[in-house]
């Protein structure tokens, strides 16, 4: 059949395909939070009840998502990480980004009853926006899930001491941001304890740590296999029949899914989880009914 004159405009499509055998990893940021979180009464530094909603909203971008390997959270922002053998979406960025961003923010919408039933949302609604970035190896992938947790320890750090001063010291903003710049973190900490007696290291680990999603199995003793050289050296996806993928994916989405507020930067977090990386669902632990 003849096409329609119109259909040149298909040529306008450009190709944005993500590198292949990388892990693609998608971070969502709230757009102008700084004035929603004002809108709601977001208590500072740190709302529990919207971490909650960020944490139940992720939990459930990761559960639809089986190719999505591990997801971290802090404030208003989330970094999806897809498993780097991942073909969803014939790896084109847009069509990752979109339908993380609409899925988490749908699901932020949903359950925001649930953790604000006071405080019904009113236009303008929350939004996110997105990014996909490629990252080759095992080391990129863990050094930016290190900066990420590093930077929500330097931030929950100042912001703790920041509201400390103004809440509990009686200060203008300006003045304690006089009084905090150039402090190093052992500063932060001393007028913490000194002042106000607060013992940084008994804040909650939500707060000092972020929030890290993952499927749950039974814990493996670290030093007893090679998955991150195994997974560096698998140069591409090991030929799978569609029935064997299937099963695999059918088995992830089946798995626990944790919030967890652990460190991951240290080795133990991945070396415990070798299914992180390998992408292989792992042994024991009570599957999620169906
Ligand atoms: N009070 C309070 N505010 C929060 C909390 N979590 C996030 N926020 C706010 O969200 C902001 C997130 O920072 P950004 O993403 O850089 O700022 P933004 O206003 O969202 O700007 P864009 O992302 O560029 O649209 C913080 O500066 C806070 O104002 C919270 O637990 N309590
Ligand atoms: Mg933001």
């Amino acid at each position: 059949m003849a096409n329609s004159k119109f259909e040149y405009v298909k040529n306008f499509e450009q190709p944005d395909k993500l590198l292949p055998n990388t892990w693609v990893v998608v971070r969502i940021d709230g757009r102008g939070f700084t004035k929603f979180s004002t809108k709601y009464g977001f208590e500072k530094p740190n709302d529990k009840r919207a971490l909650d909603l960020m944490n139940a909203a992720a939990r459930a971008v990761v559960s639809e998502l089986p190719d999505i390997t591990i997801a971290y959270g802090v404030s208003d922002e989330y970094s999806f990480v897809f498993h780097k053998t991942c073909a969803l979406f014939e790896r084109r960025s847009s069509k990752i980004v979109s339908t993380v961003v609409s899925t988490f923010s749908a699901y932020y919408v949903h359950y925001w009853s649930t953790y604000f039933p006071e405080t019904p949302l009113s236009p303008p609604l929350p939004s996110f926006d997105g990014r996909a970035v490629c990252y080759p190896s095992v080391q990129n992938l863990r050094d930016y899930m290190s900066w990420r947790q590093a930077d929500c320890h330097i931030n929950n750090l100042y912001n703790t001491t920041f509201w400390a001063l103004i809440q509990q010291g009686g200060i203008e903003a300006l003045e304690a941001e006089k009084m905090l710049k150039g402090t190093l973190a052992a500063d932060k900490n001393e007028i913490l304890w000194s002042k106000f007696n607060i013992n940084y290291n008994n804040e909650s680990e939500i707060y000092k740590k972020g929030s890290v999603i993952f499927r749950d199995y039974e814990l493996v003793q670290p030093g007893t296999h090679n998955t991150a050289t195994e997974v560096d050296k698998q140069a591409q996806p090991i030929q799978q029949s569609k029935n064997q993928v299937d099963k695999e994916r059918k088995l992830r989405g089946k798995a626990q899914i944790v919030v967890e507020h652990l460190d991951i930067i240290k080795d133990d977090f991945w070396d415990q989880r070798p299914w992180l990386l390998s992408n292989k669902p792992g042994k024991g632990k009570a599957l999620k009914e169906t």
